[in-house]
């Protein structure tokens, strides 16, 4: 049977999700949740965290983004192409600031979207955390292999949703000619948000 995997068009989360699956030719059945910032639990399936992703393949549901992704090719490539499973410090270091940037994105788009003012100083902090995540990224850029990764995938998630909610300036080159380099490959530049 086809994993589903509920998630929204524009859920940078759900994005890389998307983008392994299509880089490994795994099928998703897409369910479409709406709009995440409502709290109607129906919307989100089993999560209790009303979050997209979450997959749901057989009996097996499994939550988050990045554990979805190791399921994903524990299940279903074994060789790891992508090289989800590393254990090299310098590669998580970058996936978990490129996590901690997705995550201050959601606080700030969700708190517009739900009539919050965004000019406390706590997102103030948030914003300045994508400025400084950005530029460490651009600094540390030759973490990213230039063959597809699910490194360079994460990188296009990110930096397609910071371009299309603006909320930080994307004037980088070296992370730009990575991520235009993928998004020449047609099965990455399909799913981008718009
Ligand atoms: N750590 C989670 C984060 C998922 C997440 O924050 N998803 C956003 C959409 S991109 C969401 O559903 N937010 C709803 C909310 O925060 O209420 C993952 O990696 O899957």
């Amino acid at each position: 049977m086809t994993p589903r995997l509920i998630y929204t068009p524009r859920s940078h989360f759900s994005r890389k999700v998307r983008l392994l699956a299509d880089g490994l030719g795994i099928a998703l059945d897409l369910v479409d949740a709406g709009n995440v910032a409502d709290s109607d639990a129906a919307r989100f399936g089993p999560n209790p965290l009303m979050k997209v992703p979450t997959l749901i393949d057989g009996k097996q549901v499994v939550f988050d983004a990045d554990h979805i992704a190791a399921w994903l090719v524990r299940t279903h490539d074994p060789s790891d192409r992508f090289d989800v499973m590393t254990r090299d410090v310098d590669v998580l270091n970058a996936r978990a600031v490129m996590n901690g940037m997705m995550a201050a994105e959601v606080e700030l788009v969700l708190a517009a979207r739900t009539g919050i003012d965004t000019s406390h100083r706590r997102f103030d902090k948030m914003r300045a955390s994508l400025l400084a995540g950005i530029d460490w990224l651009e600094q540390n850029a030759d973490v990213f292999p230039s063959a597809p990764s699910y490194l360079g995938l994460h990188l296009v998630a990110l930096c397609d949703h910071l371009a299309l909610y603006g909320v930080a300036r994307l004037d980088h080159p070296r992370l730009a000619s990575r991520v235009a380099a993928l998004t020449a490959l047609p099965w990455v530049s399909a799913s981008k948000p718009v």
